[in-house]
């Protein structure tokens, strides 16, 4: 028996991008470990990765291509070939691109966050088609673009650097679940005499283990921020010579933070005084007495209207503190931004027909409403084809009836690039085998720490699958596309990602970094300990000139959820309680729902209700409910748990459809509308009524 071990790199989208040893036994993988060298994987992964070979040779893995024969959505398929599948894709394609390129889509997410075979060749071949282009929004469009006006770029706190915090506000994440590797640094920094705050409306099994937990209500989380800043400069709890330095806007902000009295405050969030208050004290004074003060803020704090502004009061905090004077100090929301990625040389933009006029652009987040769009002069002409790889746009999107809808007209034609047969790709002409990470090379950023990361292939493509890049180029080829650039093969497109010519990223050699798994960016331990922030005035802007020119409140602000008590009481008088949907500990995003041992430890979809809301409907522990809006409903199963504050109901996401017991997830009753910037969804803005299911 020959044995190996290959270094390789955790494909998902979570922020702690380990790196992986995969035991290879006479070309099988039998065994998926964390890399103990790697700085901040230390050896070990989480329930799901740690499954990875399970779900690499899961018997409902797709091999080969497929071609549906049953209707949209039953998801009854034969087996074709791979010269049939292409043949097939681009006589179809072939009369779209020629009469109306625009009217084909791409619709791809992070369902591998590699470079290569997330958008390499796929992008240059849809650029050089002249497809529509797609805004990749489901995520963090919002909250990055808040942070981005106030602090420049997603650029913060070095993960490796939390344990040595003396305090850590864990803000709108739930780390135990999607982040890990910080919560063994923020536990190092606890067992150190740290404190841990969690601000979240649900307790989540990380608020349940943190000192302190602030309840707040969703979507309030930019006036608790607003509070802080009453409160900081009321009691002059400032660091004066950093924000004399550092900082644009001091003098407008404090008539803004003036408005946001503690009781205004803690009426709007639904907390007491006493929480504001003494959260603000408690943050000044440790960063007054010299103390790391540290906040971790997460993405489930811009998943409703106002949260790009959420983002943007809380990354105005640690200016005001100084707290970015410490390497321990200040407020990560995403490393993504230290990576000098050559997205350029990926994608080749260049290739678009008219580089002077790109082609349209379609939100991911509104695909249920613009696959039911006619053409008009304003939208274009109507989407005839998408092509689907990475994402599944059925399971994860909002207001999915209408996504379903979209998928299930007659006259789409829908080509889904796939791992597995999921809901969205029940709904494809064309269903083509992709590899997972053990099958392809890949190199990644990470949006959590600072190493490049390398993954060499392991094993030998499953049955026919084929790497998304093979698939582009074959596609490319078929659609008559000669340029060169179509005959890179992966390693070549991974010697490209990063800017060696940017001082960060110096010690980028991909053979060197295939050979060792992972290599830090030269980056400083504290990135703004003198200012040199990448906003246009190099300061932290509390008074932001961009914003102005963009439409929007150059101050910090309030902008309450669409749907909410106190911001639409006629809806909630029909739908009183609050929904979110937050990520489930044992899957990644849809992706593991169909892995069996970790299906079996979520168990079955849940909602968390509150047992004032539950008694008041009749609803007793372990009950099937209801969940409705105007939108749609699905049927799942009570927990009956003051985890959920009176008020909230929380639904542990995203389950596969088809998995679920009535067919439908929570994204049946999720709206499109919009955040205030990033034009990104509004998960967590969402008001429900819940009855018991008949
Ligand atoms: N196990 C697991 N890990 C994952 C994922 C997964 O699905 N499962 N998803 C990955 C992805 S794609 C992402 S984007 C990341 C981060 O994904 P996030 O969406 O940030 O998810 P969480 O870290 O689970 O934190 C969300 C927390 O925010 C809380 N929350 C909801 N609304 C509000 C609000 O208005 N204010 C505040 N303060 N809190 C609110 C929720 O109750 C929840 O506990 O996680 C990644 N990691
Ligand atoms: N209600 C609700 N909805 C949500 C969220 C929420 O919190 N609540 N979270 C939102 C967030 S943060 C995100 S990021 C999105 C995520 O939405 P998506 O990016 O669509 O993520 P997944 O659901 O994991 O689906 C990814 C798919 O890509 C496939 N895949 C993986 N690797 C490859 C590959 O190499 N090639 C090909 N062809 N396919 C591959 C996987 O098998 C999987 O089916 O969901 C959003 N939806
Ligand atoms: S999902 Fe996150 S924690 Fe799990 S192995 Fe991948 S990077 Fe690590
Ligand atoms: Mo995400």
């Amino acid at each position: 028996m020959t044995t190996t071990h290959v270094r390789a790199a955790c494909p998902h989208d979570c922020p702690d991008t380990c790196a992986l040893i995969v035991t290879v036994e006479d070309g099988v993988a039998t065994e998926v470990k964390g890399d103990p060298g790697h700085p901040t994987t230390a050896g070990v992964l989480c329930t799901k990765v740690a499954r990875y070979a399970e779900r690499t040779y899961h018997p409902d893995r797709l091999l080969y291509p497929l071609r549906r024969v049953g209707p949209k959505g039953e998801g009854k398929f034969e087996r074709i070939g791979w010269d049939e599948a292409l043949d097939a894709i681009a006589a179809r394609l072939k009369p779209i691109a020629a009469r109306a390129p625009e009217a084909i889509l791409p619709y791809s997410y992070c369902g591998t966050m590699g470079l290569v075979q997330g958008e390499s060749m796929s992008s240059r071949f849809f650029h050089k088609l002249g497809a529509s282009l797609l805004d990749r929004t489901i995520c963090a469009s919002a909250g990055a673009t808040g942070y981005k006006y106030t602090v420049g770029a997603s650029v913060g706190t070095d993960m490796e650097q939390f344990q040595h915090a003396k305090l850590i506000l864990i803000w709108g994440g739930n780390p135990i679940a999607s982040n890990l590797h910080f919560w063994t640094r923020a536990q190092a920094a606890k067992r150190n005499g740290a404190k841990l705050i969690a601000i979240d409306p649900y307790r989540s099994l990380t608020a349940e283990k943190c000192h302190q937990h602030i309840a707040l209500l969703p979507g309030t989380d930019a006036a608790l921020a607003l509070g802080m800043m009453h409160v900081l400069i009321a009691e002059d709890l400032l660091d004066h010579d950093y924000i004399a330095q550092y900082t644009q806007g001091f003098e407008q902000l404090k008539g803004r933070a003036a408005e946001w009295t503690p009781e205004r405050v803690a009426e709007t969030c639904g907390i007491t005084v006493a929480e504001v208050v003494e959260l603000a004290r408690l943050y000044g004074r440790m960063a007054r007495d010299g103390e790391p003060v540290a906040i971790r803020a997460n993405y489930g704090v811009q998943r409703v209207r106002g949260g790009g502004m959420a983002v943007r009061n809380i990354a105005c905090l640690p200016a005001l503190v100084g707290a970015w004077r410490h390497p321990a100090g200040g407020m990560q929301l995403s490393s993504s931004g230290s990576f000098p990625t050559n997205k350029p040389a990926l994608q080749r933009p260049d290739l678009l027909p008219d580089a002077g006029k790109p082609p349209r652009t379609i939100n991911m987040s509104t695909i249920g409403d613009d696959l039911l769009r006619a053409a008009s002069p304003e939208f274009g002409p109507q989407v005839e084809a998408v092509i689907v790889y990475n994402a599944n746009p059925l399971a994860i999107a909002p207001d999915s009836s209408k996504v379903a809808a979209g998928f299930a007209r007659e006259d789409l034609f829908t080509v889904v690039l796939e791992h597995f047969q999921t809901d969205t790709a029940d709904y494809a002409d064309i269903v083509l085998p992709a590899t997972t990470q053990l099958e392809h090379v890949d190199t990644h950023t990470s949006y959590g720490h600072l190493y490049m990361m390398a993954n060499n292939a392991a094993i030998a493509p499953m049955g026919e699958a084929k790497a998304n890049t093979e698939i582009f180029r074959l596609l490319a080829a078929r659609m008559g596309m000669d340029d060169p650039c179509f005959r890179e093969s992966d390693d070549e497109l991974a010697a490209q990602a990063f800017d060696k010519r940017d001082a960060r990223a110096v010690h980028f050699d991909w053979e060197a970094l295939k050979q060792k798994g992972w290599q830090r960016l030269d980056m400083p331990d504290a990135p703004f300990a003198r200012g040199g922030f990448p906003t246009p005035s190099g300061k932290c802007e509390f008074y932001s000139e961009r914003m102005l020119a963009d439409g929007l409140d150059p101050l910090p602000a309030y902008i309450a959820p669409y749907e909410s008590r106190a911001s639409n009481p006629e809806l909630a008088a029909k739908y009183p309680l609050a929904m979110i949907s937050p990520p489930a500990r044992n899957f990644l995003n849809s992706s593991f729902v169909n892995v069996t041992s970790l299906r079996a430890t979520e168990g079955e979809p849940h909602l968390d209700i509150h047992p004032g809301d539950g008694a008041a409907r009749g609803i007793a522990d372990g009950d099937m409910v209801r969940i409705y809006n105007d939108r749609g409903s699905f049927v799942c199963k009570a927990r009956v748990t003051d985890k959920a504050r009176r008020g909230l109901v929380v639904g542990l996401s995203v389950w596969w459809k088809k998995l679920a017991g009535d067919g439908k997830n929570a994204n049946e009753v999720t709206s499109q509308r919009l955040t205030d910037m990033g034009r990104a969804p509004t998960f967590y803005d969402t008001l429900v009524q819940v009855e018991k299911a008949a």
